[in-house]
């Protein structure tokens, strides 16, 4: 019998071993989150075309320009998040503290954590964009959430993942059991298993990083990155140099591809000391996909899954990809 596709719903439900948090309640919020990413592709997808570009004017609290597609993005996935009824509040890569769920609304016991437009400085140049999101359930006592329950490590995570606008729009998440990813078709409003048990070459061939940062960085992290510029390394070659500016896009072809991302510590911000990147909305979560895909990631010295986080915005450096490309420039960069 013509299979029809497989949605996330099914994909969950059924072909999850016997995972306790691929539970009904993880397909409901999985489901909701999906319902956003339609509403946010959607607006995406037509940016060009509505006064939904530009700026609003505002800061964030990270100190960014914030883009109105931003600010929509956010509001989708706080207000469908809301009412999912099984979380208890959420924290967005846009907000300083964490959003509870309103009393009126049915509460759970996960927690939500997402940078709602990843890389939305592309945003008007037609340049992937993605959202990023991080699943805990809460470990406080009661049904309301503190903000302990979301300075966690990352290895606690139940499930993560993001999607990707991009020329398809994708959908890439682990509930700890292997990387799956689908992708919308759009002529039925679905997302359809596309990519099973997605896995990451050991070595890769491809290295990203932000070259006009080097004044600002040290001489390990120098080290580093020439080692995958020389021919004395594990492909016996320069490995090429590709780097999009949007985080997600740049996870994306370095999961396919295979590769290494990099966003060190540098000197070019005194208020970013560890670099651009966040904790529990970027690293942490790709950090549990590209492990259980078979890569690995570290700060340049110690595995991101292992990091608490001692604030919800704390920043860290990333070193994210091929394991053995990570392993190497962890190597070089902790001699
Ligand atoms: P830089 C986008 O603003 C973002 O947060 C990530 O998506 C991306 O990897 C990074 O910043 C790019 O930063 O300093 O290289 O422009």
């Amino acid at each position: 019998m013509e299979s029809f596709g497989i949605t996330v719903t099914e994909h969950l439900l059924i072909h999850q071993k016997e995972n306790p948090y691929a539970t009904g309640q993880l397909t409901r919020l999985i489901t909701e989150l999906i319902f956003s990413a339609k509403i946010i592709e959607r607006e995406v997808r037509k940016a060009g075309l509505v006064d939904i570009l530009g700026m609003t004017g505002d800061v964030n609290i990270q100190g960014e320009k914030v883009r109105k597609l931003d600010v929509f993005a956010n509001q989708v996935l706080i207000y469908r998040m809301q009412r999912s009824g099984v979380i208890c509040a959420v924290s967005s890569e846009e907000n300083a503290d964490i959003i509870e769920v309103p009393d009126d609304l049915p509460k759970g016991s996960y927690l939500i954590i997402f940078d709602p437009l990843d890389g939305s400085t592309n945003i008007d140049v037609n340049v992937n964009i993605g959202t990023i999101f991080s699943i805990y359930r809460k470990i406080t006592e009661g049904t309301e959430c503190a903000t302990e329950d979301f300075l966690r490590k990352g290895y606690e995570q139940v499930s993560a993942g993001y999607f990707l606008y991009g020329t398809s729009t994708m959908l890439v998440y682990t509930t700890g059991e292997g990387v799956h990813g689908f992708t919308l078709d759009p002529s039925v409003g679905e997302f359809l298993l596309s990519h099973p048990n997605i896995t990451i070459r050991e070595t890769g061939r491809t290295y990203s990083i932000n070259e006009s940062n080097l004044m600002y960085w040290d001489e390990r992290i120098k080290k580093a990155v020439n080692y995958f510029k020389s021919s004395e390394n594990l492909r016996g070659k320069p490995y090429n140099a590709r780097y999009i500016g949007s985080l997600v896009a740049d996870f994306h072809r370095n999961l396919f591809d295979g590769g290494i991302f990099m966003y060190p510590a540098d000197k070019k911000d005194p208020s970013k000391p560890k670099g651009k990147l966040r904790l529990l909305c970027e690293a942490a979560p790709l950090s549990f996909v590209v492990e259980q895909a078979g890569g690995a990631a570290t700060d340049g010295k110690q595995r991101i899954l292992d990091i608490k986080a001692e604030s919800l915005h704390v920043r860290t450096p990333l070193f994210i990809g091929s394991k053995k490309d990570v392993e190497m420039a962890t190597k070089i960069m902790t001699e």
